[in-house]
């Protein structure tokens, strides 16, 4: 007999480097056409770029429902101090109690949640519990993140206080996980986001599905031990549908005109991401670092976490002397540009990036070479996935927060992965890898299709 397409919805966090996965999924699922979806987004965002981005999604899919989430207040003293983006988190956590009617009123009845993960010890019992819905959960980094989320929680129970991490962790099946790699945040065990984290990895086995933007040949070692219950005994199904395209988004044309004229894989592209801000001091040698490189580069400068609040002027950062010095030769950008379109411009020969999962996805893509200097959160482990790719070159000694990376040494290591072959060549070959996955076939289509497959049983 005929039934009813499923009807989806998805519980999205905060951050663009979440909302991007998050819409880049639904537009995977809407355009295989037979499934309907609900989308439950908090207002107001932390963000103009989020908030830029829900009205281009909602625009691009008007038959996808837009369910407006009011957050709780967050009591202002409390986490006064506290990263933006984890305090709005916070609030979505704290407000998730307010899902369950939400979700249980949606029309037609729904069939699955499926949430991000930094709400996953929230949503999943509500969902599961409460509206007796399957839930599946959407991790927006790379499965080896994925893996240490799930077994930090068993590491904790061996450790002396058992709430931080404390030194190097065995993750089973996958091996050894240096102190440094993890998100630095976890030693502390007061910061809201170790609490967070350990929440989320205490429940993210109890859930239906967990999709992942990685692909089966970027990460086949670490996709093989979570399926095979080898970090976490009866782990849920791991769908890595990596990686997805963007929904569309035109922004700074300015820079594409720019790239035009440039020579073919000549361009040295520097961007840390929607959330890192650098330091004065390190943003101007970055600019001495991208001079004496004498390659041409695209930059895209923050000087603050969060967006609404950059109003610092480019002459006051980088000095008239500078910007005149290099004109022509670099642009230097405060504005959001189109990073997906930048790297798939052929003028692009390498990019110097903060590590981001969607930016390190973006770049594996076009076939992009890295030269990978990780800042905060799961940035290092992204470099460990760069780095065992082969795709890029990972200085592990640069840091961000104790130590100013002085221009000579950017210059010198920008020439030196510009003129490196081997690099090249793996960035091409991934190119390939990630463009057969998610071809008719492919792993990540094949896994995309199962997926759908589940959410119709
Ligand atoms: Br900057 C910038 N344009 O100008 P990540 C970023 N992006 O399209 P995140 C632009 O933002 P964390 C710009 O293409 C990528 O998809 C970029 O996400 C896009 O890192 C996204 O790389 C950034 O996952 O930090 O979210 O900044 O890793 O802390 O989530």
């Amino acid at each position: 007999g005929s039934r009813c397409a499923p009807h989806l919805v998805f519980v999205a966090s905060a951050g663009m480097g979440h909302l991007l996965q998050c819409s880049r999924l639904i537009a995977a699922l809407a355009n295989t056409g037979g499934v309907e979806i609900s989308v439950v987004t908090a207002v107001p965002t932390v963000s103009e770029a989020e908030a830029e981005h829900y009205a281009g999604l909602f625009a691009a899919f008007p038959a996808i429902r837009r369910i407006e989430w009011k957050l709780l207040p967050l009591d202002n003293s409390e986490f006064a101090g506290a990263d933006p983006f984890f305090r709005q988190w916070e609030s979505l956590r704290r407000s998730a109690h307010l899902l369950g009617p939400m979700i249980a009123g949606a029309t037609p009845r729904a069939s699955a949640v499926i949430t991000d993960v930094t709400l996953a010890s929230q949503v999943i019992p509500i969902a599961k519990e409460e509206l007796k819905l399957p839930c599946h959960v959407l991790f927006i980094s790379c499965a080896a993140m994925l893996s240490f989320l799930a077994y930090f929680p068993t590491y904790l129970v061996g450790t002396a206080d058992g709430d931080h991490l404390a030194g190097d962790v065995h993750v089973p099946g996958i091996g050894l996980v240096q102190v440094d790699y993890p998100p630095k945040m976890l030693r502390n065990p007061d910061n809201l986001f170790t609490k967070q984290f350990i929440a989320n990895g205490r429940c993210i086995a109890d859930a239906d599905g967990i999709v992942v933007t990685t692909f089966d040949a970027l990460e086949p070692d670490t996709l093989a031990a979570l399926r095979g219950g080898k970090v976490v005994p009866g782990f849920p199904p791991v769908y890595a549908i990596g990686p997805l395209e963007t929904t569309g988004r035109s922004h700074n044309d300015g820079a594409i005109a720019w790239l035009d004229e440039q020579p073919p894989r000549s361009v040295v592209y520097v961007a840390f991401g929607n959330r890192y801000a650098a330091a004065l001091e390190q943003l101007r040698e970055i600019g001495a670092g991208l001079e004496a490189s004498g390659c041409p580069f695209l930059w895209v400068v923050k000087t603050t976490m969060v967006d609404r609040e950059d109003t610092a002027e480019l002459r006051d950062v980088l000095g008239d002397e500078f910007l005149g010095r290099v004109q022509g030769r670099g642009l230097v950008t405060k504005e959001w540009v189109d990073q997906e379109a930048v790297l798939k411009h052929p003028a692009i020969g390498l990019y110097l990036t903060h590590c981001g999962w969607n930016s390190m996805n973006e770049s594996v893509m076009y076939g992009v070479p890295m030269l990978a200097w990780p800042s905060v959160g799961d940035h290092r482990m992204i470099a460990t996935v760069i780095r065992s790719g082969g795709f890029g070159l990972w200085v592990e000694h640069w840091g961000w927060d104790d130590m100013v990376v002085s221009g000579a040494e950017i210059a010198e290591k920008v020439k030196l992965v510009m003129a490196d072959e081997a690099i090249s060549a793996k960035a091409a070959e991934f190119r390939e890898e990630a463009t057969k996955a998610v071809a008719v076939g492919g792993s990540s289509h094949r896994n995309l299709h199962e997926f759908l497959a589940k959410l119709n049983t």
